[in-house]
Protein backbone atom coordinates (compact mmCIF):
# COMPACT_ATOMS: atom_id res chain seq x y z
CA UNK A 1 0.00 0.00 0.00
CA UNK A 2 1.09 3.06 -0.99
CA UNK A 3 1.16 6.30 1.42
CA UNK A 4 -1.45 8.00 0.29
CA UNK A 5 -3.43 4.65 0.73
CA UNK A 6 -2.14 4.29 4.31
CA UNK A 7 -3.26 7.89 4.98
CA UNK A 8 -6.56 7.77 3.02
CA UNK A 9 -7.09 4.00 5.05
CA UNK A 10 -6.57 5.91 8.28
CA UNK A 11 -7.94 8.85 7.79
CA UNK A 12 -11.60 8.09 6.81
CA UNK A 13 -12.71 5.50 8.71
CA UNK A 14 -11.61 7.51 11.37
CA UNK A 15 -13.78 10.41 10.59
CA UNK A 16 -16.56 8.18 9.70
CA UNK A 17 -16.50 7.27 13.35
CA UNK A 18 -15.64 10.63 14.97
CA UNK A 19 -17.20 10.61 18.12
CA UNK A 20 -17.76 14.15 18.67
CA UNK A 21 -17.24 17.50 16.52
CA UNK A 22 -14.54 18.63 18.47
CA UNK A 23 -12.56 15.54 17.85
CA UNK A 24 -13.53 15.50 13.99
CA UNK A 25 -12.47 19.45 14.26
CA UNK A 26 -9.44 18.11 15.93
CA UNK A 27 -9.02 15.75 12.79
CA UNK A 28 -9.97 18.12 10.19
CA UNK A 29 -7.05 19.93 11.24
CA UNK A 30 -4.45 17.94 11.85
CA UNK A 31 -5.55 16.67 7.95
CA UNK A 32 -6.36 19.71 6.33
CA UNK A 33 -4.87 22.76 8.44
CA UNK A 34 -2.10 24.58 7.79
CA UNK A 35 0.34 22.05 9.31
CA UNK A 36 -2.15 19.06 8.20
CA UNK A 37 -1.09 15.80 7.01
CA UNK A 38 -2.55 16.50 3.22
CA UNK A 39 -1.79 20.09 3.38
CA UNK A 40 1.89 19.22 3.34
CA UNK A 41 1.43 16.25 0.56
CA UNK A 42 0.14 19.31 -1.12
CA UNK A 43 3.01 21.55 -1.08
CA UNK A 44 5.15 18.77 -1.71
CA UNK A 45 3.94 18.86 -5.28
CA UNK A 46 5.75 22.02 -6.66
CA UNK A 47 8.74 19.82 -5.96
CA UNK A 48 7.79 17.15 -8.33
CA UNK A 49 8.74 17.23 -12.25
CA UNK A 50 5.59 17.77 -14.63
CA UNK A 51 5.26 14.22 -14.95
CA UNK A 52 5.29 13.21 -11.13
CA UNK A 53 2.94 15.80 -10.51
CA UNK A 54 0.41 14.53 -13.68
CA UNK A 55 0.59 11.36 -11.94
CA UNK A 56 0.59 12.08 -7.74
CA UNK A 57 -1.36 15.61 -8.18
CA UNK A 58 -5.25 13.97 -8.95
CA UNK A 59 -4.35 11.48 -6.44
CA UNK A 60 -3.33 13.64 -3.41
CA UNK A 61 -6.43 16.20 -4.41
CA UNK A 62 -8.51 13.01 -4.53
CA UNK A 63 -7.46 12.04 -0.92
CA UNK A 64 -8.21 15.44 -0.19
CA UNK A 65 -11.29 15.78 -1.76
CA UNK A 66 -12.55 12.18 -0.38
CA UNK A 67 -11.32 13.35 3.51
CA UNK A 68 -13.52 16.59 3.09
CA UNK A 69 -16.19 15.16 1.77
CA UNK A 70 -16.12 12.41 4.94
CA UNK A 71 -15.75 15.37 7.60
CA UNK A 72 -18.35 17.05 6.05
CA UNK A 73 -20.72 14.23 5.97
CA UNK A 74 -20.00 13.02 9.45
CA UNK A 75 -20.06 16.99 11.02
CA UNK A 76 -23.92 16.91 9.13
CA UNK A 77 -25.12 13.78 11.46
CA UNK A 78 -23.20 14.55 14.37
CA UNK A 79 -24.91 18.07 14.29
CA UNK A 80 -28.31 16.45 13.60
CA UNK A 81 -27.77 14.04 16.49
CA UNK A 82 -26.33 16.96 18.72
CA UNK A 83 -29.71 18.70 17.71
CA UNK A 84 -32.22 15.76 18.33
CA UNK A 85 -30.85 15.61 22.28
CA UNK A 86 -31.34 19.20 22.91
CA UNK A 87 -34.89 19.14 21.41
CA UNK A 88 -35.19 15.54 23.73
CA UNK A 89 -33.68 17.47 26.93
CA UNK A 90 -36.00 20.72 26.29
CA UNK A 91 -38.64 18.79 25.73
CA UNK A 92 -41.99 20.90 26.40
CA UNK A 93 -45.70 18.88 26.61
CA UNK A 94 -47.99 21.71 26.21
CA UNK A 95 -50.82 18.93 27.38
CA UNK A 96 -49.55 19.47 31.00
CA UNK A 97 -51.53 21.18 33.48
CA UNK A 98 -49.20 24.42 34.08
CA UNK A 99 -47.10 24.77 37.56
CA UNK A 100 -49.75 27.85 38.63
CA UNK A 101 -48.43 29.41 42.16
CA UNK A 102 -50.81 29.36 44.80
CA UNK A 103 -54.21 31.36 44.06
CA UNK A 104 -54.67 34.73 45.56
CA UNK A 105 -57.21 35.72 47.43
CA UNK A 106 -59.63 38.83 48.31
CA UNK A 107 -59.22 39.88 52.00
CA UNK A 108 -62.63 40.55 53.87
CA UNK A 109 -62.18 43.81 53.99
CA UNK A 110 -61.48 44.59 50.07
CA UNK A 111 -64.52 42.29 49.66
CA UNK A 112 -66.74 44.49 51.58
CA UNK A 113 -65.39 47.32 50.06
CA UNK A 114 -66.17 46.29 46.64
CA UNK A 115 -69.80 44.84 47.53
CA UNK A 116 -69.75 48.81 49.31
CA UNK A 117 -68.98 50.13 45.90
CA UNK A 118 -71.27 47.93 44.04
CA UNK A 119 -74.64 49.06 46.02
CA UNK A 120 -73.95 52.96 46.19
CA UNK A 121 -72.87 52.76 42.45
CA UNK A 122 -76.47 51.61 42.54
CA UNK A 123 -77.69 54.65 44.27
CA UNK A 124 -75.92 57.09 41.76
CA UNK A 125 -73.15 57.23 44.52
CA UNK A 126 -69.33 57.68 43.31
CA UNK A 127 -66.07 56.40 44.75
CA UNK A 128 -63.81 59.46 45.95
CA UNK A 129 -60.79 59.02 47.93
CA UNK A 130 -58.07 61.27 49.27
CA UNK A 131 -55.02 61.41 51.40
CA UNK A 132 -54.32 59.33 54.82
CA UNK A 133 -51.82 62.37 56.00
CA UNK A 134 -54.32 65.07 56.37
CA UNK A 135 -53.78 68.53 57.62
CA UNK A 136 -55.52 70.25 60.75
CA UNK A 137 -58.40 72.25 58.78
CA UNK A 138 -59.64 69.07 56.27
CA UNK A 139 -59.37 66.50 59.18
CA UNK A 140 -60.90 68.84 61.66
CA UNK A 141 -61.34 72.60 61.32
CA UNK A 142 -63.48 72.59 58.39
CA UNK A 143 -65.72 69.63 60.17
CA UNK A 144 -66.68 72.35 62.68
CA UNK A 145 -63.77 71.08 65.34
CA UNK A 146 -61.87 74.02 66.10
CA UNK A 147 -58.58 73.64 67.85
CA UNK A 148 -60.11 74.06 71.11
CA UNK A 149 -62.97 71.71 70.72
CA UNK A 150 -63.41 68.40 72.49
CA UNK A 151 -64.24 66.34 69.97
CA UNK A 152 -60.76 66.39 69.05
CA UNK A 153 -59.75 64.42 72.07
CA UNK A 154 -63.05 61.54 70.87
CA UNK A 155 -60.48 60.73 68.03
CA UNK A 156 -57.29 59.64 69.51
CA UNK A 157 -55.00 61.12 66.77
CA UNK A 158 -51.53 60.13 65.26
CA UNK A 159 -49.41 63.52 64.60
CA UNK A 160 -46.92 63.52 62.29
CA UNK A 161 -44.32 66.60 61.01
CA UNK A 162 -45.33 68.06 57.37
CA UNK A 163 -42.04 68.95 55.09
CA UNK A 164 -43.29 72.68 55.55
CA UNK A 165 -42.82 71.81 59.60
CA UNK A 166 -46.85 72.34 60.03
CA UNK A 167 -48.53 69.54 61.84
CA UNK A 168 -50.12 66.93 59.68
CA UNK A 169 -52.52 64.37 61.21
CA UNK A 170 -53.25 60.92 59.71
CA UNK A 171 -56.76 61.18 59.28
CA UNK A 172 -58.89 59.76 61.83
CA UNK A 173 -62.21 59.21 59.71
CA UNK A 174 -62.79 59.95 56.18
CA UNK A 175 -64.72 62.84 56.36
CA UNK A 176 -61.74 65.01 54.53
CA UNK A 177 -62.63 63.00 51.63
CA UNK A 178 -66.45 64.88 51.93
CA UNK A 179 -64.47 68.06 52.49
CA UNK A 180 -62.42 67.73 49.67
CA UNK A 181 -65.00 67.01 47.40
CA UNK A 182 -67.03 69.76 48.07
CA UNK A 183 -64.46 72.43 47.98
CA UNK A 184 -63.01 71.01 44.70
CA UNK A 185 -66.37 69.82 42.76
CA UNK A 186 -70.20 71.79 42.25
CA UNK A 187 -72.84 70.25 43.58
CA UNK A 188 -75.05 67.89 43.39
CA UNK A 189 -72.65 65.20 45.23
CA UNK A 190 -73.52 61.66 46.03
CA UNK A 191 -70.13 60.31 46.69
CA UNK A 192 -68.80 57.44 49.46
CA UNK A 193 -65.12 57.60 50.50
CA UNK A 194 -63.84 54.44 51.79
CA UNK A 195 -60.65 53.67 53.23
CA UNK A 196 -57.88 53.28 55.82
CA UNK A 197 -58.02 55.78 58.68
CA UNK A 198 -55.70 55.91 62.34
CA UNK A 199 -56.10 56.31 65.53
CA UNK A 200 -54.33 56.09 68.88
CA UNK A 201 -56.60 53.14 70.03
CA UNK A 202 -55.67 49.60 70.97
CA UNK A 203 -57.72 45.98 72.53
CA UNK A 204 -59.63 43.49 71.40
CA UNK A 205 -62.67 45.88 69.51
CA UNK A 206 -60.13 48.41 68.58
CA UNK A 207 -57.22 48.27 66.40
CA UNK A 208 -54.69 51.39 65.53
CA UNK A 209 -55.99 51.39 61.74
CA UNK A 210 -59.55 50.56 60.61
CA UNK A 211 -61.53 51.08 57.78
CA UNK A 212 -64.34 53.16 57.27
CA UNK A 213 -66.90 54.30 54.70
CA UNK A 214 -68.43 57.48 54.79
CA UNK A 215 -71.23 58.72 51.87
CA UNK A 216 -72.35 62.44 51.55
CA UNK A 217 -75.03 63.84 49.59
CA UNK A 218 -75.49 67.35 48.35
CA UNK A 219 -78.09 68.84 46.38
CA UNK A 220 -81.51 71.04 47.12
CA UNK A 221 -84.09 70.17 48.95
CA UNK A 222 -82.50 66.96 50.81
CA UNK A 223 -83.96 65.60 54.06
CA UNK A 224 -83.66 63.34 56.50
CA UNK A 225 -86.14 61.37 54.83
CA UNK A 226 -83.38 60.63 51.93
CA UNK A 227 -81.06 59.66 54.18
CA UNK A 228 -83.45 57.31 56.19
CA UNK A 229 -84.47 55.77 52.41
CA UNK A 230 -80.80 55.82 51.66
CA UNK A 231 -79.46 53.32 54.61
CA UNK A 232 -82.69 51.37 54.79
CA UNK A 233 -81.85 50.62 50.94
CA UNK A 234 -78.04 50.26 51.75
CA UNK A 235 -78.86 47.90 55.07
CA UNK A 236 -80.90 45.79 52.70
CA UNK A 237 -78.85 45.21 50.07
CA UNK A 238 -75.98 44.45 52.03
CA UNK A 239 -77.52 41.78 54.53
CA UNK A 240 -79.37 40.74 51.28
CA UNK A 241 -82.34 40.73 53.70
CA UNK A 242 -85.37 42.87 53.01
CA UNK A 243 -86.83 42.57 56.53
CA UNK A 244 -84.21 45.33 58.08
CA UNK A 245 -85.70 47.57 60.32
CA UNK A 246 -84.02 50.49 61.22
CA UNK A 247 -84.18 52.73 64.59
CA UNK A 248 -82.88 56.57 64.29
CA UNK A 249 -81.70 58.13 67.39
CA UNK A 250 -80.54 61.66 67.83
CA UNK A 251 -76.84 61.71 68.51
CA UNK A 252 -74.07 64.07 68.23
CA UNK A 253 -71.56 65.08 65.61
CA UNK A 254 -69.50 68.42 65.59
CA UNK A 255 -70.05 68.07 61.69
CA UNK A 256 -73.92 67.12 61.61
CA UNK A 257 -77.34 68.97 62.85
CA UNK A 258 -79.20 67.34 63.81
CA UNK A 259 -77.13 64.11 64.06
CA UNK A 260 -78.25 60.57 63.94
CA UNK A 261 -77.00 57.22 65.12
CA UNK A 262 -78.70 54.64 63.29
CA UNK A 263 -79.18 50.76 65.08
CA UNK A 264 -80.54 47.87 63.15
CA UNK A 265 -82.39 45.09 64.57
CA UNK A 266 -81.78 42.24 65.48
CA UNK A 267 -82.79 38.46 66.19
CA UNK A 268 -81.37 35.67 68.72
CA UNK A 269 -80.52 32.56 66.49
CA UNK A 270 -78.76 30.14 68.51
CA UNK A 271 -77.24 32.35 70.86
CA UNK A 272 -76.16 34.64 68.07
CA UNK A 273 -77.04 37.75 66.85
CA UNK A 274 -78.74 37.54 63.20
CA UNK A 275 -79.29 40.93 61.56
CA UNK A 276 -82.72 41.29 60.52
CA UNK A 277 -86.27 41.83 62.14
CA UNK A 278 -87.88 43.67 64.61
CA UNK A 279 -85.57 44.70 67.68
CA UNK A 280 -88.13 45.72 69.68
CA UNK A 281 -89.28 41.89 69.59
CA UNK A 282 -88.91 39.36 72.53
CA UNK A 283 -86.27 37.73 70.75
CA UNK A 284 -84.65 40.73 68.91
CA UNK A 285 -82.47 43.35 70.05
CA UNK A 286 -80.72 46.60 68.20
CA UNK A 287 -77.40 47.12 67.26
CA UNK A 288 -75.81 50.35 66.01
CA UNK A 289 -74.59 50.14 62.93
CA UNK A 290 -73.86 53.93 61.80
CA UNK A 291 -73.39 57.43 62.46
CA UNK A 292 -75.28 60.31 60.08
CA UNK A 293 -76.86 63.34 60.01
CA UNK A 294 -77.48 66.39 57.95
CA UNK A 295 -74.71 68.01 57.03
CA UNK A 296 -74.08 71.18 59.10
CA UNK A 297 -74.62 74.75 57.83
CA UNK A 298 -71.32 75.87 59.24
CA UNK A 299 -69.48 72.53 57.38
CA UNK A 300 -71.44 73.57 53.92
CA UNK A 301 -70.06 77.66 54.34
CA UNK A 302 -66.40 76.23 55.22
CA UNK A 303 -66.56 74.32 52.03
CA UNK A 304 -68.42 77.43 50.54
CA UNK A 305 -71.71 76.19 50.30
CA UNK A 306 -74.16 78.58 50.75
CA UNK A 307 -76.63 76.76 52.92
CA UNK A 308 -79.83 78.38 51.71
CA UNK A 309 -79.20 76.78 48.71
CA UNK A 310 -77.67 73.37 49.31
CA UNK A 311 -78.25 70.81 51.88
CA UNK A 312 -77.11 67.17 52.25
CA UNK A 313 -77.09 64.33 54.67
CA UNK A 314 -73.84 62.41 55.76
CA UNK A 315 -73.41 59.25 57.32
CA UNK A 316 -70.25 56.70 58.46
CA UNK A 317 -69.40 53.21 59.55
CA UNK A 318 -66.72 50.89 59.96
CA UNK A 319 -66.01 48.45 57.06
CA UNK A 320 -64.36 46.22 59.23
CA UNK A 321 -67.01 45.44 61.11
CA UNK A 322 -69.88 45.40 58.79
CA UNK A 323 -67.64 42.50 57.47
CA UNK A 324 -67.47 41.11 61.17
CA UNK A 325 -71.37 41.55 61.35
CA UNK A 326 -72.12 40.00 57.69
CA UNK A 327 -69.31 36.74 57.52
CA UNK A 328 -69.75 36.13 61.25
CA UNK A 329 -65.80 36.88 62.48
CA UNK A 330 -65.81 37.60 66.56
CA UNK A 331 -62.38 39.33 66.45
CA UNK A 332 -61.44 42.33 65.15
CA UNK A 333 -57.44 42.18 65.35
CA UNK A 334 -57.22 38.85 63.49
CA UNK A 335 -58.36 41.30 59.99
CA UNK A 336 -54.72 42.47 60.18
CA UNK A 337 -52.80 39.70 61.58
CA UNK A 338 -51.64 38.28 58.17
CA UNK A 339 -52.62 34.65 59.20
CA UNK A 340 -52.74 32.79 56.24
CA UNK A 341 -54.91 30.38 57.84
CA UNK A 342 -57.65 32.75 58.66
CA UNK A 343 -57.39 34.33 55.23
CA UNK A 344 -58.02 30.88 54.13
CA UNK A 345 -61.28 30.30 55.86
CA UNK A 346 -62.71 33.84 55.78
CA UNK A 347 -61.37 35.28 52.28
CA UNK A 348 -62.44 34.81 49.29
CA UNK A 349 -61.57 33.20 46.07
CA UNK A 350 -59.89 36.12 43.48
CA UNK A 351 -61.52 34.94 40.72
CA UNK A 352 -64.77 33.44 42.94
CA UNK A 353 -65.88 36.79 44.48
CA UNK A 354 -69.27 37.11 45.62
CA UNK A 355 -70.70 40.32 44.66
CA UNK A 356 -74.39 41.58 44.31
CA UNK A 357 -74.49 40.14 40.75
CA UNK A 358 -73.38 37.04 41.89
CA UNK A 359 -74.84 36.61 45.56
CA UNK A 360 -73.10 35.29 49.07
CA UNK A 361 -74.11 31.79 48.26
CA UNK A 362 -72.52 31.32 44.72
C1 LIG B 1 -70.19 60.13 60.34
C2 LIG B 1 -71.34 60.44 61.01
C3 LIG B 1 -72.04 61.61 60.66
C4 LIG B 1 -69.85 62.97 57.99
C5 LIG B 1 -70.11 64.30 57.78
C6 LIG B 1 -69.33 64.69 56.73
C7 LIG B 1 -69.25 66.02 56.12
F1 LIG B 1 -68.04 66.15 55.54
F2 LIG B 1 -70.12 66.13 55.18
F3 LIG B 1 -69.42 66.94 57.00
N1 LIG B 1 -68.65 63.64 56.35
N2 LIG B 1 -68.97 62.58 57.11
C8 LIG B 1 -70.39 62.09 59.02
C9 LIG B 1 -71.56 62.41 59.66
C10 LIG B 1 -69.71 60.95 59.35
O1 LIG B 1 -69.44 59.02 60.61
C11 LIG B 1 -69.73 58.26 61.74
Amino acid sequence: MSDLDQLRADLIPAIEQAPALDALESMRVSALGKQGSITALLKTLGGMTPEQRTSEGPRIHSLREAVTDAIAARKAVLEADALAAKLAAERVDLTLPADMPPPGGVHPVAQVMDELAEIFADMGFAVATGPEIEDDWHNFTALNIPETHPARAMHDTFYVDGPDGERRVLRTHTSPVQIRTMTSQKPPIRIIAPGRVYRSDSDATHTPMFHQIEGLVIDKGITLAHLKWTLETFLKAFFERDDIVLRLRPSYFPFTEPGVEVDVGFTWIKGKRVIGGDGNAADGGWMEVLGSGMVHARVLENCGLDPNEWQGFAFGTGVDRLAMLKYGMDDLRAFFDGDIRWLKHYGFGALDVPTLSGGVGA
